[in-house]
C-alpha cells in the first residue's frame, strides 16, 4: 500500500477547490469567483488502486488584513509545511504576477528547510488559445525547480488522470490513514454553512463576500429529513439590508439554492431556515471566529 499527503497551495482563486472537488468526483468545496472563498483546510480523500493520497485544499495565500485573514494564511502555510507532496497551482489566463512571486517565495522557504516533491499544476487551459498557452506555460516553469509541470483543466475534466499518475510514484510505502470509505473530514453541519455561504458569495459583491460567516444554529436529523437553523453574520445594517432584499427577494433565492443543494447531497429532504444577524467587526474577533471553525 502505498499513502501521502498532497497540500493544494496558490493564491486565491486560482482554482484549488474545484481541483479538489474533481479529485473525489464530488463537491465538498465550495466555489466561487470572489477571492478568498475557502477559509479552512478541508480533507478530500482519494482512494486510488494501490493505495490513498489526503487532499489538503487551503485558503489562497494573500496579504492578510483582519484577523481571519491572517488565521487564514496561517492554515494554508501550516498545510504546505506538513505534506508530503505539494500541489502549487497557478492559472492559464494570466502570467506570473506578484501574487504567484509570494507563493514561490513561500515555497522556496519551506522546500529549503525540508526538501519534498513540488509539482507546478497550470490551471484553467480551457480558457486560454492553445497557441498562447506553451508560453504561459514556460513563465510558470521558470520560477522554479519544479518537480513536474502538469497542465489541466479541472472544469472540464482534462488531464486530471496525468496528474494523478504523476503524484503516485511520490508516494510512501504505508497503510492508509483513513478508512475505506472516507472521504473527507467534513460534516454535515459544516457543508450545510458552507453551502449557505457559497449561495451568498455567488448573489453578492464588492464587500459583502468578505464580510459573511454562517453559524449553524441546529442542524437535527429526524429519519430522512434535516432540520436546520443558520445565521449569516454581517457587519454592518446596510450589508444586511443588501442581503435580504426587496421584500425578502435576495435572502430567500440564496436559501432556496442552498436547500436544493443540501439535499442533493445529503440525499434527504432539508427544512432550512436563515437569518440575518449584524455582528460588528466579527473577522477581528478572536472569539466569534474560534466559534466559526477559523
Ligand atoms: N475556466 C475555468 N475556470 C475555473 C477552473 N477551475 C476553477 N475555475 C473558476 O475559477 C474561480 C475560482 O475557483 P476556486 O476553485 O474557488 O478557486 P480557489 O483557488 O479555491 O479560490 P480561494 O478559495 O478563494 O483561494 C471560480 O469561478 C471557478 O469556477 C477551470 O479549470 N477552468
Ligand atoms: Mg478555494
Amino acid at each position: 500500500m502505498k499513502f501521502g499527503t498532497v497540500a493544494i497551495i496558490g493564491r486565491s482563486n486560482v482554482g484549488k477547490s474545484t481541483l479538489l472537488n474533481r479529485l473525489l468526483g464530488e463537491k465538498i468545496a465550495i466555489v466561487s469567483d470572489k477571492p478568498q472563498t475557502t477559509r479552512t483546510r478541508i480533507l478530500g480523500v482519494v482512494h486510488v488502486p494501490d493505495g490513498q493520497i489526503a487532499f489538503l485544499d487551503t485558503p489562497g495565500l494573500h496579504k492578510p488584513q483582519y484577523l481571519l485573514n491572517r488565521r487564514m494564511v496561517k492554515t494554508a502555510v501550516e498545510a504546505l509545511e506538513e505534506a508530503d507532496i505539494v500541489y502549487v497551482l497557478m492559472e492559464a489566463t494570466s502570467l506570473p504576477g506578484p501574487g504567484d512571486l509570494a507563493v514561490v517565495a513561500h515555497i522556496k522557504e519551506v522546500t529549503a528547510k525540508r526538501p519534498c516533491p513540488v509539482i507546478l499544476v497550470v490551471t484553467k487551459i480551457d480558457a486560454v488559445n492553445r497557441m498562447k498557452l506553451l508560453p504561459v506555460l514556460e513563465s510558470y516553469t521558470r520560477l522554479f525547480e519544479w518537480t513536474e509541470v502538469v497542465p489541466i483543466s479541472a472544469q472540464v475534466d482534462d488531464n486530471i488522470d496525468q496528474l494523478l499518475a504523476v503524484t503516485v510514484p511520490h508516494l510512501s510505502e504505508g497503510e492508509g490513514a483513513y478508512s475505506d470509505d472516507m472521504m473527507t473530514d467534513q460534516t454535515m453541519r459544516t457543508l450545510a454553512g458552507e453551502i449557505i455561504r457559497e449561495k451568498v458569495l455567488q448573489a453578492t459583491e464588492q464587500e459583502v463576500p468578505y464580510s459573511v460567516a454562517v453559524e449553524i444554529d441546529q442542524f437535527k436529523e429526524e429519519g430522512r429529513l434535516a432540520r436546520i437553523h443558520a445565521s449569516i453574520l454581517v457587519e454592518r445594517e446596510t450589508q444586511k439590508g443588501i442581503l435580504i432584499g426587496k421584500q425578502g427577494e435576495r435572502l430567500k433565492a440564496i436559501s432556496t439554492q442552498a436547500r436544493q443543494e443540501m439535499e442533493q447531497l445529503f440525499g434527504m429532504k432539508v427544512f432550512l431556515e436563515v437569518w440575518v444577524k449584524v455582528r460588528a467587526a466579527w473577522r477581528q474577533d478572536e472569539q466569534t471566529l474560534s466559534n466559526l471553525g477559523y
